[in-house]
Order: C-alpha cells, then structure tokens, then sequence
C-alpha cells in the first residue's frame, strides 16, 4: 500500500472441517472499538458507491462475499485495491476519498467503524474535499 491512511490486514481464519470463521478483534485485525458496523449487499449492477470523504473516522472494511474494488484518493494519489477474500480486510483512515466500483452482484461488503453515524464527519463533494486536505 502507497498510501499512509490505508492498510491491507490478515483477517485470521478459524475455520475447520465444519466449515469457515473468520474473526476481527482487537490486537487482532482491528486497531480499534467497534462503535459501529453496516454492511453492502444487493449493490445493482455497474452502480458505484461511496463518493465521499471523511474527517475522523477509521474503518475495516472486509469482503466476505463477492467482490469489490475500493478506489483511494488522498487529495495528491489514488490507489486501488480489490477485496475478494474474507481473510483480508482493508483499513481505511479519515481524510481519503474513497469510492467503490466493480461489485460483484453477490458482494456482501461487511464494514467496521469506530464511531456512530454522524452526517458531519462527511466530505461530499470532491472540490472541498480537496480543498480540505490542502489546508490542513
Ligand atoms: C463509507 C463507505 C465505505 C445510515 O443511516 N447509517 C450508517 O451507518 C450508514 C453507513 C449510512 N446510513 C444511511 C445514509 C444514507 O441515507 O444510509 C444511506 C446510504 O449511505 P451512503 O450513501 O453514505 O453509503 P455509501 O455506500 O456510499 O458509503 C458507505 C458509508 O456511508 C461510508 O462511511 O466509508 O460506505
């Protein structure tokens, strides 16, 4: 990973002839609480989400079914990563616009924050958000 703000984890997997876990803890994949957690599915085909910053929050973002292609921009580069595996997540800081493309149409995008829902922290609009990171 180019970017500071992002990081591709180990999700340690559990699993054994019954069948698959995979577990995110803390001093595990997860570097902090868990305040939150919503997940993507159904996502209609060739429809891209995301589009947005935000200003503080930190998330783990783990693709447990499917795939999907996570594109990051921190007001300078882009990088981009597919999830395709529910033993990798990918950390995302504040700060990046984030955008999501290519789901697969049984991606299930499983999605940990550490912090509650709040419109605030959001960064909508691509000029301000570039604005934002070159004034801080
Ligand atoms: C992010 C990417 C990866 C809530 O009411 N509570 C929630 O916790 C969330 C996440 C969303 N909402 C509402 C707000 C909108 O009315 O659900 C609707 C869809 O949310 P949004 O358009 O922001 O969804 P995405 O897929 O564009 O972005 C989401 C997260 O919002 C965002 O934080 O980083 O996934």
């Amino acid at each position: 990973m180019n970017l500071p703000l992002i990081k591709l984890v180990d999700i340690p997997q559990r699993g054994d002839a019954r069948g698959q876990l995979s577990v995110a803890e803390i001093g595990g994949a997860l570097p902090f609480v868990v305040r939150r957690a919503y997940w993507i599915y159904g996502t209609q085909l060739g429809v891209s989400r995301g589009l947005h910053a935000h200003k503080h929050l930190h998330q783990l973002c783990v693709c447990v079914v499917g795939s999907v292609r996570l594109s990051l921009f921190d007001g300078r580069r882009e990088e981009s990563v597919v999830l395709d595996s529910s033993a990798k997540g990918l950390l995302v800081g504040p700060g990046l616009w984030r955008e999501m493309h290519d789901f697969s149409p049984d991606c299930v995008l499983m999605v940990f924050a550490d912090a509650e829902y709040e419109e605030a922290d959001y960064i909508r609009d691509r000029d301000q958000f570039i604005r934002h990171v070159h004034s801080s």
